[in-house]
């Protein structure tokens, strides 16, 4: 057998690996061999409950019948077509059918190959847009603290993650951000959407008149902040920054690679919150993981102000080798099919109430000084150890896996975002083992 097909590898030291500690790792490695519904299982052959969904993107579960199926098909009936100047059906297909989920004016769909590809999209496209429309002077973009957009240059420019910004020179010029809505005083352990916090929207109205809203061209937030420990909007947040967005001729983008296909028990967290943006970006449970691909999604008002040169000329000037790729927009098919016949789009909605009875049960656990929930979205915020920020929740996350169970950490926050395919059963394993590996600290 060549090297590749080994279950062990014998030398770790060449990848470089991402977003991990590479020396610890490679002193200890978690190395998964093969998946199947909600469980990995490791080269040892032990098995490890996915109460993360992968990355927050395996949304359809591991090892689908029909993802499996449409990738395989397609691979060997196309395996690559030109992305510039040319087609083929599945992209056509796809863009269709995701659009249909798409809220109702938000009717055309440009592909990328991840999340932060996506966000650059996005940026992009509302820079340029605001171009078109004769509106030139509307350059500044807007995040917000603790937003995670990726780690492309305009993504971490307008993300708010310190770690991810210091290393890396001056980013994008032009960019503000909002307050973050963190709020532990007034909004420790709500169930849902807080209750406190909408006014913080109005630092946009602030920021807006500090520049002047006719230099601002967009704001990006995620409706949920997912990477920075799952900080759920106030109620009424993001209706306020749609109104303000409205008032000044601001876009609104919503960063859905998270909360985008079904995390919150609705297609989309627009749907969920009633608050329809300009722009969506997409990715991960797009293809359930399986391929990279990420898909954004505008208003029709934006496409078509693009579509007015002479024909013959190329619109926008924009895209990537593997826009729409073949094998991802199959293995999208597979997972949208996956999705539709299991009702998987809105089963975060039957499970939301269970999960987040059985999440706060956790309350007096040792240590544990946050709760928060939405849709299939947990966070278990844990006191640091003084001195040693992230230990602790690091240490539990290393019992939960000895004990079999992927649980997510980021600074003391553990996150949990099981695959939408989750049983009841499931739910008390993991919270159960959460539950234990706290005790264990
Ligand atoms: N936007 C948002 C809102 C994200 O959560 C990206 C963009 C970037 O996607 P790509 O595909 O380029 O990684 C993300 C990614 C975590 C975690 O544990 C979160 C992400 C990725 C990896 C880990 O919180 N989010």
């Amino acid at each position: 057998m060549p090297d590749s097909a080994n279950l062990q590898p014998n030398d770790l030291r060449a990848f470089w690996m991402p977003f991990t500690a590479n020396r610890q790792f490679k002193a200890n490695p978690r190395m998964l061999v093969s998946a199947k519904d909600m469980h990995y299982t490791t080269a040892e052959g032990r098995q490890i409950l996915d109460g993360t969904a992968g990355l927050w993107c395996v949304n359809a579960g591991h090892g689908r019948p029909r993802i499996v199926k449409a990738v395989q098909d397609q691979v060997a009936q196309l395996d690559y077509a030109p992305a510039f100047q040319m087609g083929h059906p599945k992209a056509f297909e796809l863009a269709n059918r995701l659009v249909d989920l798409t809220p109702a004016d938000m009717n055309y769909c440009f592909y990328t190959n991840s999340g932060s590809e996506s966000v650059e999209t996005a940026l992009k496209i509302a820079l340029a847009y605001q171009r078109a429309r004769g509106e030139g002077s509307r350059t500044r973009l807007i995040g917000r603290e603790r937003g995670y957009h990726g780690v492309n240059f305009g993504g971490i420019s307008v993300g708010g993650i310190v770690a991810n910004r210091k290393m890396f020179g001056t980013l994008l010029t032009g960019v503000d951000h909002l307050p973050h809505t963190h709020d532990p005083v007034r909004n420790a352990f709500t169930r849902g959407e807080p209750e406190h916090g909408a006014e913080l929207a109005d630092e946009l109205e602030r920021i807006a008149i500090l520049h002047d809203p006719s230099t601002i061209a967009a704001v990006i937030v995620e409706p949920v902040a997912g990477s920075t420990g799952v900080l759920v909007p106030p109620k009424g947040y993001l209706k306020r920054l749609r109104e303000i967005c409205d008032k000044h001729g601001i876009l609104l983008i919503f960063d859905e690679v998270i909360t985008g296909y079904g995390r919150l028990g609705t297609p989309f967290a627009a749907d969920y919150f009633d608050v329809t943006p300009d722009i969506i970006t997409t990715a991960k449970g797009l293809t359930s993981g399986v391929i990279p691909m990420g898909a954004v999604f505008v208003r029709d008002e934006i496409h078509d102000t693009f579509m007015n040169g002479p024909e013959e000329l190329i619109e926008f000037f924009h895209g990537y080798t593997y826009s729409g790729n073949p094998v991802a927009a199959a293995a999208a098919l597979g997972t949208l099919d996956t999705y539709q016949e299991e009702g998987l789009l809105t089963r975060a909605s039957d499970l939301a109430a269970y999960w987040e009875e059985r999440l706060h049960s956790l309350a007096d656990h040792p240590y544990v000084i946050d709760i928060r929930n939405i849709g299939l979205i947990g966070a278990i915020e844990l006191k640091p150890i003084d001195g040693a920020p992230t230990r602790r929740a690091f240490a539990a996350f290393l019992k939960a896996f000895e004990m079999g169970y992927m649980i997510r950490t980021t600074g003391d926050i553990i996150a949990l975002s099981p695959p939408l395919i989750i049983t009841k059963d499931q739910i008390d394993e993991l919270i159960d083992a959460v539950g234990a590996a706290l005790k264990s600290l």
